[in-house]
């Protein structure tokens, strides 16, 4: 890591993990040791049996403006050809990747400006919870790049083609209210309410079956890719795997004995 300042702060509470991007001068921009941090931080969620929803907020006024500009500003000192895909490849990607096939619900709760690579780590989320000052923008073209960190993949499958390419080609923002009519975001909240609105939701979500979440979002991530008929036949292995859960066998008791189920994972 690059830097030894806490860059993301990690907070536990009853199976909720929260992670707060914390460079709030710079409205959360990345630098090396963020990404690093944030890496990790997914990486041992995924390990950590405890951990049944995970939390993505930032400190401050901003979600997070994406790659720190500043930071990379050597680059720009010379002629030489400036190559981006490495860094991409190195510390954006593997990020991208581990939220979507992370088998536990991560919501986004954006509490400002979500700008270029800020704005596709909200989209990879699970869910998005926007304060009402919240904005999105695909900021990568106002300075001569193409959307990455999975904004092509996550933007139109979200709003439609339509709507995430007219995004991502004049970099406008979309603020939280047409955000949420486009279907960027699940809901909007207050800004004061913000906090505990996700708390509210990320403690639902944590009490569910995490086995089952996961499967689901195991199901959801093949269907871009399958054929109906495979499709048909994987949800049904999933079911055979759902079904063997002690989770499984908890919420038809519950149900049968007309009382609330406890979720236990597993
Ligand atoms: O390796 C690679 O480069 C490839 C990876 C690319 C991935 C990407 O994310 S590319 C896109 C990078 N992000 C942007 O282009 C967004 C740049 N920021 C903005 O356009 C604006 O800051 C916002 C629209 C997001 C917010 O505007 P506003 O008016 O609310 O705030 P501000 O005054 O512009 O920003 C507040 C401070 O944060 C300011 O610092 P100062 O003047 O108070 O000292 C500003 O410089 C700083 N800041 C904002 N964004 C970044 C940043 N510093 C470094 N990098 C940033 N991305």
């Amino acid at each position: 890591m690059g830097e030894s300042a806490n860059v993301l702060e990690i907070a536990n509470d009853g199976g909720i993990r929260k992670l707060t991007l914390s460079r709030p001068d710079v409205l959360n921009s990345f630098n090396n040791a963020l990404l690093d941090a944030l890496n990790k931080a997914v990486r041992d969620a995924e390990r950590d049996n405890s951990v049944r929803c995970v939390v993505i907020t930032g400190a401050g006024r901003g979600f997070s403006a994406g790659q720190d500009l500043a930071d990379v500003s050597d680059r720009y000192k010379s002629d030489a050809p400036i190559e981006l895909g490495a860094h991409i490849r190195e510390r954006y990607n593997p990020l991208i990747s581990k939220i979507r096939s992370l088998e536990k619900p991560v919501i986004a709760a954006v509490n400002g400006v979500a700008a270029g690579a800020g704005c596709s780590l909200a989209l990879a989320c699970d869910m998005r919870i926007a304060a009402e000052s919240a904005s999105f923008i695909e900021a990568f073209i106002n300075v001569g790049l193409v959307p990455d960190s999975g904004s092509t993949f996550m933007l139109p499958r979200l709003i439609g083609l339509s709507h995430a390419i007219e995004m991502a080609i004049t970099g406008r923002k979309v603020k939280a209210d047409e955000a949420l009519r486009i279907g960027l975001v699940n809901s909007v909240v207050p800004d004061a309410d913000l906090a505990a609105e996700t708390q509210k939701l990320a403690s639902r979500l944590a009490s569910l079956p995490t086995k089952a979440i996961g499967l689901t979002k195991r199901a959801m991530n093949a269907a871009w890719n399958n054929e109906l008929d495979t499709q048909l036949d994987y949800e049904a292995m999933l079911q055979t795997a759902a079904g063997q859960t002690k989770d499984h066998r908890e919420g038809i008791a519950a149900f049968l004995e007309k009382r609330e189920a406890k979720f236990n994972q597993g």
